[in-house]
């Protein structure tokens, strides 16, 4: 299957409409902004001089990079000068600035012109992928490839020190991206040196060859032989993106069985039940299997964005919509709690807990523990976050439809319209989804949560999804939602005696705000007796459900039902926490 580009679908309705209005109108002028502020988009003019403020970092260049990879996505659904200069200026100074052999790096020019390609660990070839990626996009978009050209002499440049001269200091890069970013070019320009330097990084990765092995960025092992997803969660799973991107235009089976042991092994013993990837802060990483501790859970945005890549590569491998289900678990849940509903501020990391009076790191303990963030924040001083994304909200269309042949796919259940097929829904606040569709068969994913699935035209199934052949007139499709109680393994010992509520894809939570107590007092009635209603606000269902809160008798006392009282819970979609000041919060509410 082939997924259709969110270039050729507009979402016209519903959750997303107004999520990509909020990212039009507000996030990126305010992530531009912050960026502006912050130096970011004056280091374009590469002449930063000792005593000025704000130094360029190592890896800016791909802050804005992303930036502009996510202007040019909104670029393509409305006009905008402001946005096209902004974009044109730093295209500007990246072709003033480019060293004549095609190499541009900020840092490097500016600092270390003579030493590059040496340290591995220097992001150099991660700011070169996320290049590409800016100017692949602002090509398809605007069809000007001025930015494409600029970049494909900086790769010309990596190809011959990598793969011709071997003359760099190291072979694979020390944080993967570029990987998936040459799949990409490649399949603009058709130019194979574009994919062989893809598997060149690829093959060599583990190899052995000069570096140490290290599985902090999976070099531990040849990618084949990696079926266990181990260190820096981002990098992970841009590296998995691209072995998947060159199993399907290779066909490389030993590729797609590592990605689909390691989709399996992400899924069930390495992630938080909002999709959250990064089990610690310690090198941003993967962990031991069922350590999922969610008061500090990393989760990081941009991890969680990546397995949305992943999985879009494994979905038009397979066509299982379990990669689907993936996708839209982690976008309404891990990949949007990363911003706030304003739009304006971000997460970095995306805890599962969070109870304020237990954060002592800055009073009078050790100072050794480490806590997420509790609010969103404009700007970080490692923002790899928002643009990040800036870029995943306006593209958020690529991921509804897919096509083989005369065979068109609904992924995601969203308000759009492409060019044969069109859906309308309130999803996911609403369970009923129409579609019109002029085609010959339709596959309609069956989402993996949904016990009651109905469609007033006969189907039968395939890899979770509904075919249905008779596509005349309108289809309807209800996917009766409910409140559903979930439990996680008992090795997962941070959740015993503790269940999440969903409602569909929407991992839900209790804040501080909402109760006026400690989330700690409460407990939720096992028999789950909830109420749903529409929330302006969060743009979703909010959810009433009975439950009890502890009244304590001193630091202990004997066990008795009477200690507990009746009361009402209220839930909000886990996306939404963190929306009306510093609170405590829980995904995992103790049950009795
Ligand atoms: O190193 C570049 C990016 O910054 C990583 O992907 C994030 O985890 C953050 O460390
Ligand atoms: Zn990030």
């Amino acid at each position: 299957m082939k997924s259709i580009s969110y270039r050729d679908v507009d979402i016209n309705g519903g959750f997303w409409k107004n999520r990509q209005d909020i990212n039009r109108t507000v996030t990126a002028g305010a992530v531009y902004d912050r960026f502006y502020d912050t130096g970011r988009i004056d280091a374009f003019n590469v002449n930063w001089k000792e005593g000025n403020p704000d130094k360029p970092h190592i890896f800016w260049d791909s802050d804005v990079a992303k930036w502009m990879e996510g202007a040019a996505a909104i670029l393509s659904k409305e006009d905008n000068p402001e946005l096209e200069e902004k974009i044109e200026w730093l295209i500007d100074r990246v072709e003033e600035n480019q060293l004549p052999d095609g190499y541009f790096n900020i840092f490097y020019i500016l600092f270390k012109k003579d030493q590059r390609f040496t340290v591995r660990s220097d992001h150099e070839l991660y700011c070169l992928g996320h290049f590409i990626e800016a100017a692949v996009e602002y090509c398809l978009v605007t069809g000007r490839d001025r930015f494409l050209r600029l970049m494909e002499k900086y790769v010309d440049l990596v190809y011959d020190i990598f793969c011709v001269n071997n003359s760099a200091g190291f072979t694979t890069p020390g944080h993967e991206e570029i990987e998936l970013a040459l799949m990409k070019l490649y399949r603009v320009t058709g130019n194979r040196k574009h994919l062989e330097l893809a598997i060149f990084f690829i093959d060599n990765r583990g190899n052995n060859n000069g570096e140490a092995p290290s599985p902090y960025n999976q070099s531990h092992l040849p990618v084949r032989e990696q079926f266990t997803p181990v260190g820096h969660a981002v990098r992970a799973g841009y590296l998995y993106t691209a072995m998947a991107d060159v199993a399907i235009e290779t066909g490389d089976e030993k590729l797609l069985y590592a990605c689909e042991k390691l989709f399996e092994n992400i899924t069930e013993k390495h992630m938080y039940v909002t999709g959250g990837l990064g089990q610690t802060h310690v090198d941003e990483a993967f962990s031991l299997d069922y350590f999922l501790p969610g008061e500090t859970a990393y989760a990081e945005t941009c991890a969680s964005i990546a397995m949305v890549f992943f999985c879009q590569r494994m979905l038009e491998l397979t066509g299982d919509s379990k990669y689907a289900d993936m996708i839209e678990k982690q976008i309404y849940n891990g990949a949007l709690s990363g911003i706030s509903l304003d739009g304006k501020s971000f997460f970095y990391t995306n805890p599962l807990s969070i109870d304020l009076d237990n954060r002592i790191k800055d009073g009078n303990s050790s100072g050794e523990d480490w806590f997420p963030g509790e609010d969103r924040v404009e700007v970080f001083s490692c923002s790899c976050c928002p643009p990040n994304v800036l870029r995943f909200i306006a593209t958020m269309g690529s991921n509804i439809y897919g096509r083989e042949g005369d065979c068109y796919y609904v992924n995601q259940f969203i308000s759009s319209k492409t060019d044969r097929i069109s859906i309308t829904t309130d999803f996911p606040s609403g369970s009923v989804v129409n579609i019109k569709a002029d085609v010959k068969e339709l596959r309609v994913r069956i989402p993996e949560w949904c016990d009651k699935f109905e469609c007033n035209k006969t189907y039968t199934t395939e890899k979770g999804y509904a075919v249905i052949t008779d596509t005349d007139g309108e289809i309807t499709v209800n996917l009766n939602m409910t409140p559903v109680l979930l439990e996680a393994n008992s090795l997962v010992l941070d959740c015993a005696g503790k269940a999440a509520l969903t409602y569909g894809p929407v991992v839900y939570c209790i804040e501080g705000v909402d109760h006026g107590e400690k989330l700690s007092q409460l407990y939720l009635d096992g028999r789950l007796k909830a109420n749903t209603e529409y929330d302006e606000y969060f743009g979703t269902r909010v959810i009433t459900a009975d439950g009890y809160k502890k009244i304590n008798q001193g630091l202990y006392s004997r066990y008795s039902s009477s200690n507990y009282k009746e009361t009402r819970l209220k839930f909000i979609p886990y996306f939404g926490f963190a929306n009306r000041g510093r609170s405590d919060m829980q995904v995992w509410v103790k049950v009795r």
